[in-house]
């Protein structure tokens, strides 16, 4: 049975796309902090089909040891999902936390760049076909206020995800940055440290990406003839776009 890596499994998109790939047939390694949430996890699906590990992506020595110790029937990797991250703050430069910028970068930035690195050797034994999966946004393509360090992360992951394809080249192994748009996960709750009426306003009138969306195309991604290589993939709500470049008159 093919194997896909998940980080921040316990929730959103990654606890979707968990759920998505075991119901396939898949063996899912679902990580994340939250013990609770991955117990649960692995408790709707029949033993032997998840792997939890608890692992914090800010924490290096944490993804090697989870990485060390996977079972072997738990190897190789067909697919890495880089989902876990978070954004953190919502105002504009410079009205803004330095450990909340610290905290993106080192979460979205350094614990993407560790995992993948850590992975590559169980993904080049699964052979041709396998895929890494990153995660970015549309926050790195279209500025908005607030979006500073969060967008600049995502931007790294977007340029990341293309210089690790051009180092790969010959491996067969393929990389995608897939980068949503406005989706309704916990995401929202966690930028703006719990503002529960922020998060409801936020999303109001607005029919957002599910997780359910995602996790259909990181499967549609992961399961592609073995000779094909989607290098981004950018999906929005259809009532999110991109408006003209503001003006600021004086
Ligand atoms: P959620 O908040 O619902 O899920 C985030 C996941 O990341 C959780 O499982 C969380 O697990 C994990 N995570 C966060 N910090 C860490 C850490 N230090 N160590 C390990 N795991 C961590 O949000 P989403 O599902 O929306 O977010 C998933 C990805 O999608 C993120 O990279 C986000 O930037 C990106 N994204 C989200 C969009 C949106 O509008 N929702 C749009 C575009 C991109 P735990 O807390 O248990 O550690
Ligand atoms: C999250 C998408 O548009 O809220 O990455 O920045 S957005």
């Amino acid at each position: 049975m093919p194997v896909i890596f998940v980080t921040g499994a316990t929730s959103g998109f990654g606890a979707a796309t968990a759920r998505r790939f075991a119901t396939e047939g898949w063996k899912v390694i679902a990580t994340g902090r939250r013990a609770d949430r991955l117990d649960a996890l692995k408790a709707e699906f029949p033993e032997g089909v998840i792997h939890t590990a608890q692992l914090d992506l800010t924490d290096r020595d944490s993804i090697v040891a989870a990485v060390a110790a996977l079972p072997e029937d738990f190897k190789p990797v067909d697919c890495l999902f880089n989902n876990g991250g978070l954004a953190l703050g919502t105002k504009a430069i410079p009205d803004v936390d330095l450990e909340d910028w610290d905290r993106m970068i080192d979460t979205n930035i350094k614990g993407l760049v560790h995992t993948t690195l850590e992975l590559l050797p169980l993904l080049e034994a699964a052979g041709k076909g396998a895929s890494i999966v990153n995660v970015g946004s549309v926050a790195w393509r279209w500025a908005y206020p607030g979006g500073n360090v969060y967008g600049g992360t995502k931007a790294f992951v977007h340029q990341f995800s293309q210089n690790l394809r051009t180092d790969l080249g010959g491996k067969d192994i393929r990389v995608t940055t897939l980068e949503p748009g406005m989706s309704k996960t916990e995401f929202t709750m966690v930028r703006t440290h719990g503002d529960a009426e922020a998060n409801e306003s936020f999303y109001d009138g607005v029919d957002p990406i599910r997780p359910d969306d995602i996790a259909d195309i990181v499967w549609y991604l992961a399961t592609l003839p073995p000779h094909l290589n989607i290098s981004v993939l950018e999906v929005t709500p259809v009532q999110q776009v991109a408006g003209r470049p503001e003006i600021h008159r004086h």
